[in-house]
């Protein structure tokens, strides 16, 4: 169980974030008792309990204020807010502080023989998509209309199956792209792991604690640069 009165932080289960995640908290000095399969890990020398889910789901739960603080990469966070910003419940949170891992980039790319010369060339095409929202921003701001493919996974599979043109995926190193016969034309969204916090007021010990946290946060950060 959550009790609402210890500072409640979501972290990715299990992923790319995971690992850092936990390391980072660890660093600041959170002694975590943590079991593989449980959703909840408490603290156990400070006031501090863990969600640990999927890492979509964590924009909403910070938005949302089920959870006060969270980790999460920028390109997740962004696409969430892009969602929300065309509802009536705008996304609120804060941004407290960007994290030395998780970077990536958010690119498009095309197969190796598409002749790219800029966004015009995929006028009217098909581009496949975990982000959507980040995708129409920015083909929007190019002035460039297209159709989207929203594919969860092997996003980086659809042009040879014939599902879309091109795609607009994550990359970090680039062996994705070039193991599909794709190449990168365009960074559109550059990210990294953000530490972020729920909007709205917190009790004096809870936000004692949030500081507390944080600069940690920057002393552990500044010590590995
Ligand atoms: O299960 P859950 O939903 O929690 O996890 P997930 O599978 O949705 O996410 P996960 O663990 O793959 O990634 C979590 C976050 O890590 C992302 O949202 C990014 O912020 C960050 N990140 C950093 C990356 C990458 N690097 C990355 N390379 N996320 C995904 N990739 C994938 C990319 O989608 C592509 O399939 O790796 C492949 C490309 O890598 P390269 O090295 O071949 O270019
Ligand atoms: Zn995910």
């Amino acid at each position: 169980m959550l009790d609402k009165k210890r500072l409640r932080i979501a972290i990715q289960k299990s992923g790319r974030l995971s690992k850092d995640s936990q390391e980072m908290l660890k660093a600041c000095g959170l002694k975590i008792n943590m079991r593989e399969q449980r959703l909840i890990a408490h603290c156990e020398n400070m006031p501090v309990d863990l969600l640990r889910v999927r890492d979509d789901d964590i924009p909403g739960l910070v938005m949302d204020g089920v959870v006060d603080l969270g980790i999460i990469g920028e390109n997740v966070l962004e696409e969430e807010s892009l969602l929300r910003a065309q509802t009536e419940d705008p996304a609120q949170f804060e941004l407290l502080k960007r994290l030395d891992f998780g970077g990536c980039r958010l690119s498009l790319a095309v197969p190796e023989d598409f002749d790219y010369q800029g966004p015009e060339s995929l006028r009217d095409l098909r581009i496949a998509t975990s982000y959507p929202g980040i995708l129409k921003a920015f083909m929007d701001k190019a002035g460039v209309p297209f159709s989207s493919c929203m594919l969860n996974g092997s996003v980086e599979v659809a042009p040879r199956a014939g599902l879309a043109d091109a795609i607009c995926d994550l990359v970090s190193t680039g062996a994705t792209l070039e193991a599909n016969g794709l190449k990168e034309t365009e960074v559109i969204y550059k990210s990294k792991a953000v530490l972020i916090k729920a909007a709205g007021k917190f009790d004096e010990e809870k936000q004692a604690l949030i500081n507390k946290i944080l600069t940690r946060v920057q002393g552990v950060q500044q010590a590995r640069e």
